[in-house]
């Protein structure tokens, strides 16, 4: 008998663990039926009834500073992922407690569920605007979780009886439950559920033996298993139906599909040769869908434009307000302008070209009327960001700075500034394209600072001359014979005067530009190679309109942006 009390008890131990899981995973798919409801219900009668956007900006509403400034530092461009994947992972693991809690003391697991739907519903009530109805969503699908763990820790209570009282041993059963209850009959007295007498049940004890399951088990484990698996399985598809048809169809998306922006006055003339046939090159526009994004935006700010305003503000004659209406009846003209991030490294990705619709910032400016003394415009984004932008520059009738309504031909997307941004030429867009733009204040660079100013980054920020090799690709292998050398080189308001390439460290030699659309906007450049096999090293350098040649010395991005030539390998097989 002692000799087979350890390994039983390590038995019982392991059994125990596994259901404490299983029950951790009831409790993470009734979480996520009880999203998935409410999303559902949301999508249908209340758009701002969404229990995940709306405790997602209660989060990050209340995150301190220090906590989003981390996740930007050590996250970059995927700090808005990281918070939501924190956030979810707190659910996860809420979700879990609740169902081991289900499992231990029920019903305080049904209980938390409860609790944590009434606070979503208390963060849907409590946001600015919310509709009557807003609260339905989440309390229809919080009793929906709590209906759904509450049956399903019940199955998987069934299961484990099952399993206990299946144990073929007759001497751990016959104990009597006042003297020493054993776990499961306890258990099965709080739930008001009479003990099974061992012989209870359609498996014959002792037919039974451990790894074989019993059958009144095995129908058991399935109940579970199966409704556990489809509310898995239901969940993700209609809570992931639901937020994409939400976010396709909301409201605003419908408002800027359907909104009317006048045709320019002019438009942008692309030249014949401006943009050149080489495969792997970048094409002269990048599509919104490809052009880059950076910002420090946790959610991308939602702006009506029939309710959006700019205001002039600070070192002015007349401060002033213009609606969307007033801006664009200014008049739209176009403009192609290449956008450059700080952030870009040599050879980097962090740059796109467009052709934008807008009207000069300083047309607006001169409405307002600049005071004497000021140097330096602020201009500041529904979400708080800020860029300091030379007065001299917004100002200066020869620079295209703009306001920018559309961009490639549709209203620009909402990621990128929906429904008004600034696009300067010349100028890295931290310290100039303010995106979701609201207000303009005049003032000077001694009195304000901008967002990235005390975070390392200078105060004014002229794009560096640069240029860049598209193709060939380092990871890609070549053939032997002709072969184009491709990419791009940028001087913004000054121009591409000249590119050239070296190969293995030869001669610098002369690579040929496409036409220049204007100073503002990336030339491409290519020159025909006849590839030897073996590895060779390519390196470019651009020299601007004004006689520059671009720096060679390499510098990081911070405080200004990198500088560089570009140095790649290129394989020939
Ligand atoms: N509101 C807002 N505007 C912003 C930023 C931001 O963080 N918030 N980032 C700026 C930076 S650093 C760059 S490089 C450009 C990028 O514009 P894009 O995302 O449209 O490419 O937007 C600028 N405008
Ligand atoms: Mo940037």
């Amino acid at each position: 008998m002692r000799a087979t009390e350890a390994p039983r008890a390590r038995t019982r131990g392991v059994r125990r663990l596994r259901f404490a899981a299983l029950a951790a995973l009831a409790g993470v798919v009734s979480a996520a039926a009880l999203l998935a409801v409410a999303e559902l219900v949301a999508l249908v009668i209340a758009r701002d009834g969404s229990p995940v956007l709306a405790v997602g900006s209660f989060v990050i509403d209340i995150v301190p500073r220090w906590a989003k400034e981390f996740a930007i530092e050590t996250f970059g461009a995927n700090d808005k992922l990281f918070l939501l994947a924190s956030i979810g992972a707190v659910v996860v693991v809420a979700a879990a407690v609740a169902g081991v809690l289900q499992w231990l003391r029920p019903p305080l697991g049904a209980v938390l569920i409860a609790l944590a739907g009434a606070l979503a519903v208390i963060a849907i009530v409590t946001r600015t605007g919310a509709t009557p109805l807003a609260s339905v969503p989440t309390v229809l699908g919080t009793v929906v979780g709590v209906v759904l763990l509450t049956v399903l820790v019940k199955r998987l209570r069934r299961w484990r009886d099952a399993v206990v009282t299946d144990v073929p041993t007759p001497a751990s059963h016959p104990v009597a439950p006042s003297v020493a209850p054993p776990v499961a009959a306890s258990r099965r007295a709080r739930d008001g559920v009479a003990p099974v007498p061992a012989s209870a049940g359609s498996a014959t004890p002792g037919a039974a033996g451990e790894p074989g399951e019993p059958r009144r088990a095995s129908v058991d484990r399935r109940r579970f298993l199966v409704l556990t698996a489809i509310v898995a399985v239901g969940s993700a598809v209609v809570g992931t139906g639901s937020r994409v048809v939400a976010a396709a169809t909301s409201s605003l998306a419908g408002i800027r599909e359907a909104l009317k922006i006048p045709s320019a006055r002019t438009s942008v003339e692309v030249p014949a040769g401006a943009e050149l046939d080489v495969p792997g090159l970048s094409s002269l526009y990048t599509s919104n869908a490809d052009f880059y994004r950076v910002d420090t935006a946790l959610t991308v700010p939602s702006i009506d434009p029939a309710t959006w305003s700019l205001t002039v503000v600070g070192m002015v004659d007349t401060e002033l307000t213009l609606s969307f209406q007033d801006l664009v009846d200014l008049g739209l003209d176009e403009y192609s302008i290449t956008l450059t991030c700080v952030s870009n490294e040599v050879g980097g990705e962090l740059l796109g070209t467009a052709k934008w619709l807008g009207v000069p910032i300083r047309d607006v400016l001169a409405m307002a009327g600049p005071q004497s003394g000021a140097d330096m415009v602020l201009s500041k984004s529904i979400d708080g960001f800020t860029a300091s932008t030379p007065l001299g520059t917004l100002t200066d009738d020869s620079l295209d700075a703009i306001f920018a309504v559309s961009m490639n031909g549709e209203p620009l997307p909402f990621e990128h500034g929906f429904p008004v941004r600034m696009v300067v030429p010349g100028l890295y867009g931290y310290v100039s394209a303010t995106k979701w733009v609201t207000e303009l204040k005049v003032t000077t660079f001694e009195a304000d600072e901008a967002y990235w100013t005390p975070r390392g980054y200078s105060a004014e920020a002229p794009i560096k001359l640069s240029s860049r090799i598209d193709t060939p690709r380092i990871d890609k292998q070549v053939a032997a014979g002709p072969l184009k050398i491709a990419g791009v080189a940028w001087a913004q308001t000054v121009g591409i005067e000249k590119v050239e390439v070296s190969i293995d460290n030869g001669d610098w030699q002369a690579a040929t530009l496409s036409t220049a659309v204007n100073a503002d906007t990336w030339v491409q450049w290519v020159m025909d190679w006849d590839a030897t096999t073996g590895t060779h090293y390519v390196a470019v350098r651009a020299t601007d309109k004004a006689g520059n040649l671009q720096i060679e010395e390499r510098a990081p991005i911070a405080p200004n942006g990198s500088s560089g030539w570009q140095r790649t390998l290129i394989t020939v097989a």
